[in-house]
């Protein structure tokens, strides 16, 4: 049987400034989700990318003194770096200034232009736009001050007057609807479902979808001075990704419909009512589910230029670790909730999580074994009650994490292993080996062995979520490479009894906190 296919994608970044902790917490985040059905056998595809035309890098550059393609080159190749340092395991990393790409959004347009009657039509945009957002806004949705208008986002916008081409969105609010009905996962979480729901119902408007003041974009086929608005070729690198406009290829045989593509709350609408529309528009099927995380704060305070607290994930990862800055921000934030990060918040998080417990019942146990054991596994005991708790309660745990994962409960399922690490170095402190030792070796071993073989089972699903530490552990456990898939933590009792151990090292050291 060939495994079932997983797509999924980030959303693509701005290459218009270095990537922030926001960036990275959606890398990591979505990365934890690739490397959790990977462990389930499923035959995965990752894309992230960056996202390089639009009105915002012309301007940046332009403050810079330096043209687009040279702000995009520079930011891209950070954006490639964070997921090079972060372990992040995509496949692949559009650009949208790429060849292939161009030729995706191309093809999507003439498709939007030609099918049916056409669902694009020339006209002029006038309004207001807002360039942080790359969005158009009604005036209702603004706010005034000291004569200047903003847009929810707080970034202030510019009224826009110019001839463009516009896509029918209003011929589609009833397909919308009918997609939300048919698919009640469609948007997640399920508030951010209702209020997509009650916008689309409240009426679409046509979308203007080029723009003819200025030429750093996507032309439109067969319309010199129009290039594509940011979005319509953004939101397409998700199918260039996946080799379109080759429909026969196997990528995109495989892959396409994509199944989850992970966004920030902020960019719900264009993910969840653009571009399915433009889809159905072209002729090509509507991905299947669309996740929104929330927004990571800083110290409780929004990050921003101005306030000079925009956190580095360089910095972050380089001090603290990879695994530890990754795991900080699987468990802390709610996912699908706004988090927050601080030094001591990471610090605490770490220190209780990795160090105290997972790395505490793995250092404790396999130092005894070396110890006492003549560095090999013990032999497995007959179970006690005790045992069979423990057992219990891991394979509950790996149910609870393997659900709340198909959901993107990511901060569940880790909250679910770690509590399973707890109760297993409750165990190992109740059964005392360091006492049995001098009563009963062949006990000390039995209780070595299944402490052991429980830190086996609960490394595996945590590959996803810290996949160095956790394949070191299991490499001083003696776990074959082809025994790490999350059916082998499912089975008890598997760990080789005699199998020879390598002297065991800490992997998660405590982190101190530091004079700042
Ligand atoms: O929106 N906390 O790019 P972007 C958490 N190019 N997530 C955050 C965040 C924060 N503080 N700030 C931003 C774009 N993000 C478009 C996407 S997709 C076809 C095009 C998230 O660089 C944000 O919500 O502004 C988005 O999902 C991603 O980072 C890139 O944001």
């Amino acid at each position: 049987m060939t495994a079932k296919p997983f797509y999924v994608t980030t959303a693509i970044s701005y290459p218009n400034g270095a990537p922030h902790i926001g960036h990275a917490y959606e890398m990591i985040a979505t990365d934890a989700i690739a490397r959790f059905k990977r462990l389930e056998g499923r035959d995965v595809y990752f894309l992230t990318g960056t996202d390089e035309h639009g009105i915002k890098m012309v301007q940046t550059a332009a403050a810079q003194g330096i043209s687009p393609r040279e702000l995009a080159d520079r930011n891209s190749g950070e954006f490639h770096r964070l997921a090079d340092v972060l372990d992040i395991s995509n496949d692949d990393f559009v650009r949208t200034t790429e060849p292939r790409h161009h030729q995706a959004s191309q093809e999507i347009w003439k498709r939007m232009a030609e099918r049916n009657n056409g669902d694009i039509f020339q006209s002029t945009y006038k309004g207001w736009y807002s360039v942080r957002d790359e969005a158009y806004f009604d005036a209702d949705e603004l706010t005034e001050k000291d004569g200047k208008r903003f847009a929810p986002s707080g970034a202030e916008v510019n009224w826009v007057e110019e001839p463009t081409y516009f896509f029918r969105l209003s011929a589609y609010q009833e397909k919308l609807l009918a997609l939300y009905e048919s698919n009640p996962d469609f948007i997640a979480p399920k508030e951010r479902r209702n209020e997509i729901i009650s916008f689309v119902k409240g009426g679409l408007q046509d979308l203007s979808i080029s723009r003819t003041t200025f030429d750093w974009g996507i032309p439109v086929p067969h319309a010199p001075g129009h290039v594509m608005y940011v979005w319509v070729d953004a939101l397409t690198n998700y199918l260039t990704g996946v080799g379109f406009p080759d429909e026969q290829s196997e990528l995109f045989k495989k892959f396409w419909p994509a199944d989850l593509h992970v966004i920030g709350k902020d960019i719900i609408r264009f993910h969840t009512v653009y571009w399915p529309a433009f889809l159905m528009s072209s002729g090509i099927e509507v991905q299947h589910r669309v996740f929104a995380h929330g927004f990571l704060t800083v110290d409780g305070q929004k990050m921003s230029k101005s306030l000079g607290n925009v956190v580095d994930p360089f910095e972050l990862a380089d001090e603290f670790g990879v695994d530890q800055l990754r795991y900080f921000l699987l468990r802390e934030v709610s996912f699908g909730q706004d988090g927050d990060y601080s030094r001591d918040k990471l610090i605490n998080r770490v220190n209780a999580d990795l160090a105290n417990n997972f790395g505490n019942l793995a250092q404790r146990s396999l130092s005894m074994i070396n110890k006492n054991c003549d560095a090999r596994v013990p032999e497995q005991g007959p179970a006690t009650a005790d045992d069979l708790a423990l057992i219990k309660e891991v394979d509950e745990a790996l149910e609870a994490a393997r659900v709340a994962m198909d959901g993107q409960l990511v901060h569940e399922a880790a909250g679910a292993i770690i509590a399973a690490l707890s109760s297993a170095n409750n165990y190992f402190a109740a059964q005392e080996p360091w006492a049995l030792k001098k009563t009963d070796m062949a006990r000390m071993g039995a209780v070595l062995y299944l402490t052991a073989d429980t830190v086996r089972r609960l490394a595996i699903p945590m590959l996803a979520f810290v996949p160095n530490a956790a394949s070191v552990l299991l490499d001083q456990l003696g776990v074959p490479a082809d025994e790490r898939m999350f059916a082998d933590a499912l089975t008890a009792n598997r760990l080789r009894q005699g199998a020879e151990l390598p002297v065991p090292q800490g992997v998660f050291a405590r982190l101190e906190r530091k004079a700042q």
